[in-house]
């Protein structure tokens, strides 16, 4: 899947280069294109923002570079679902990451600042994404984090899909169950002596209980609002 992204600041998605995702871009899993919105700037300064119509403090994204930036983009790609990365948008969690995950045609992400855009670029775009409700200064991490989380859903990109299912709000929603390693003991603290029974249908029961009773203590909004996977 093809990931693109506008943004004023294109060598923050370097980030990207590391670990799961990194390798997925060297195995050609994913591709992804960060475009620097101010190519698309007007005049001599490639001014991409201006004051507040009826005042206010802060910038404003003005709306021509955006769309044009959007328009060369798309033209070579008609297929890319469009993304607005904005607090105001619809807040980003694991089932809308498998949803974005199932668009063949590839997602566009515009990295908008936070005291905002020309509200006129809503209408250009398919969809508003917000990560959650505190303030970064810009979509960009925002838009990170949404690639990251659907990138990781793609057809090999986890070696092992099993892993997936095992996540948590990979499964009904739900945290997930303790994990433990080496050493048996550390610390004066021993791993659950089920885990080393060897008795793997009690092991399931208990991490399944586990599960449960995590999650009703630190997240009791995802129990009370589970779907039966
Ligand atoms: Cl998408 N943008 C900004 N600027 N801040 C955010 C956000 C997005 N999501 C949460 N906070």
């Amino acid at each position: 899947m093809e990931f693109h992204v506008i943004t004023l600041f294109p060598e923050m998605f370097a980030a990207l280069d590391s670990g799961l995702i990194g390798r997925a871009r060297q195995q050609g899993l994913i591709a992804i294109h960060a475009h620097n919105l101010r190519d698309h700037g007007l005049g001599n300064y490639r001014q991409v923002d201006d004051t507040p119509y009826g005042g206010g403090s802060g910038m404003v994204m003005r709306p021509e570079p955006i769309a044009a930036a959007i328009d060369a983009v798309t033209a070579e790609r008609p297929g890319l679902l469009k993304i607005l990365m904005t607090p105001q948008g619809e807040r980003f969690d694991q089932p809308l990451a498998r949803e974005l995950a199932g668009h063949a045609g590839g997602l566009l992400f515009i990295a908008g600042r936070y005291e905002g855009v020309d509200d006129r670029i809503h209408e250009l775009v398919d969809r508003e994404l917000s990560i959650g409700d505190y303030v970064l200064s810009g979509g960009e991490l925002a838009a990170m984090v949404v690639i990251e989380a659907v990138a990781r859903l793609l057809p090999g990109v986890v070696g092992n899909p099993e892993s997936l299912a095992e996540e948590s709000f990979g499964d009904g929603n739900l945290l997930e169950y303790p994990h433990y390693t080496r050493p048996e003991e550390f610390r004066g603290m021993r791993v659950p002596e089920i885990l080393l029974s060897g008795d793997h249908g009690k092991i399931r029961a208990w991490r399944a209980a586990e599960a449960l009773r995590r999650t009703a203590r630190r997240r009791p909004e995802l129990v009370a609002n589970r779907r039966k996977p």
